[in-house]
C-alpha cells in the first residue's frame, strides 16, 4: 500500500476551480477527501484517487489537514458549514466574498473552534496545477495556520499572504479585479476607435496596445509613491492640467469615429474635478481621494 507523508485535505466544492484544486492535491501527493453538492461531480476524482465524504459533516469529522472551502458565494459557505463541527480544525475558504464577509466568516468560525484562513483566487481553473502561468492566491487572516499549511498551499498555486486581518485578502483579490475591468473598459474603447478602419490591422493593433498597457502598469508604483509621501506632485512626468488638456482630443477622435465615450467621461470628470480644485501640477494620485474611501 502506498502511504502518503504528505498532509491530508478535505476539500467542499467541486465546481471547475474545486476540481482543478482537487487534481493539484492529487498530482502533488496529498491525500484528498471531496465532498460536493451534486455528488455525480465527484466520480471521476474517486478514479483518480481521492476519497469521498457522503456530507459536509462527514467531511469534515474526518479531517485531520485543512479543510477547503471553493464554493460559490459567502452564502453557500454557510450553507454547506452548517451542522458540522468545526472545533478544532483548520479552515481555509478560497470562495470569492467580500472583506466584511471574510471578516465576518473569520469570527464565525473562531467562535466554533476552528482556525480561519481566507483565500482571493488570482487564476483561472487552467492555470491550477500548472508552475509559470502566474496564477496565485492571496490568503489573510491567522498566520501560524498559513505556515503551518504552506506546503499544501502553494501545491496548486503560489501562495501570497497579505496580513493578519481576515479581510485582506478579499480586499486585494477585488482590488486587482477592479483594476482589471478598468483595463478591460480601455481596451473596449481602443477597439471601438478602430473598429471603422477597414485598413488597420487588428492583430498588429493588439500587439501595439499589449505593450502599451504593460508599459503604463508600473505607473501605480509612482501612484503608490505619492500616496505614501502626501506629495502628489512627487516625480510627476504628466500634470493633471495637461492630461486633461488631451482629454479634449481623446472625446473629439470618439466623436469623429462614432464611439460613445461613455467608458472614459467618469474618469475624466475626475481629473478635471481635482484640476478646477487647484492640482493641475499633481500626477493621478489626488483623485484617489476623491472617490472617497476613507
Ligand atoms: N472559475 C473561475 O475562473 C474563478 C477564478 C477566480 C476564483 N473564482 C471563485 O472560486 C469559487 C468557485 O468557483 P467555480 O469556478 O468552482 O464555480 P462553479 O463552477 O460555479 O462551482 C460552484 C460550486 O459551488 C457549489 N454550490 C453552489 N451553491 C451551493 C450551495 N448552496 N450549497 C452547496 N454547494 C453549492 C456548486 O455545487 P454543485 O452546483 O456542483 O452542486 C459547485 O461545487 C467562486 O467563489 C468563484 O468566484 C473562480
Amino acid at each position: 500500500m502506498n502511504i502518503s507523508s504528505k498532509t491530508p485535505v478535505t476539500l467542499l466544492g467541486l465546481g471547475d476551480m474545486g476540481t482543478a484544486l482537487a487534481r493539484a492535491w492529487l498530482a502533488a501527493e496529498h491525500p484528498l477527501t471531496v465532498w460536493n453538492r451534486t455528488p455525480e461531480k465527484t466520480g471521476p476524482l474517486r478514479e483518480e484517487g481521492a476519497r469521498t465524504a457522503a456530507t459536509p459533516a462527514e467531511a469534515v469529522a474526518s479531517a485531520t489537514g485543512p479543510v477547503v472551502l471553493c464554493l460559490l458565494d459567502d452564502a453557500s459557505v454557510g450553507e454547506v458549514l452548517d451542522g458540522t463541527d468545526l472545533n478544532g480544525k483548520d479552515v481555509v475558504n478560497l470562495t470569492t466574498g467580500t472583506p466584511a464577509q471574510a471578516r465576518l466568516r473569520a469570527r464565525w468560525a473562531e467562535e466554533r473552534g476552528a482556525r480561519f484562513l481566507d483565500g482571493g483566487i488570482m487564476a483561472v481553473p487552467p492555470m491550477i496545477g500548472r508552475p509559470g502561468t502566474g496564477g496565485y492566491v492571496f490568503y489573510s487572516g491567522d498566520r501560524e495556520l498559513f505556515e503551518r499549511h504552506r506546503g499544501v498551499l502553494e501545491a496548486p498555486a503560489g501562495a501570497e499572504f497579505v496580513g493578519e486581518d481576515p479581510g485582506h485578502a478579499a480586499l486585494h483579490d477585488i482590488a486587482l479585479l477592479s483594476a482589471m475591468t478598468g483595463m478591460f473598459a480601455g481596451i473596449t474603447h481602443a477597439f471601438a476607435l478602430v473598429r471603422p478602419e477597414k485598413n488597420l490591422d487588428r492583430t498588429r493593433f493588439a500587439a501595439l496596445l499589449a505593450e502599451w498597457l504593460g508599459a503604463m502598469a508600473g505607473t501605480a508604483h509612482d501612484m503608490a509613491a505619492q500616496l505614501v509621501g502626501g506629495d502628489y506632485t512627487e516625480g510627476v512626468t504628466s500634470n493633471l492640467a495637461m492630461m486633461t488638456a488631451a482629454n479634449d482630443a481623446f472625446l473629439a477622435t470618439a466623436e469623429e469615429q462614432s464611439v460613445d465615450p461613455r467608458l472614459l467621461v467618469p474618469y475624466m470628470e475626475l481629473m478635471s474635478r481635482r484640476v478646477a480644485q487647484g492640482h493641475g501640477d499633481e500626477g493621478l494620485a489626488g483623485t484617489v481621494a476623491l472617490l472617497g474611501g476613507e
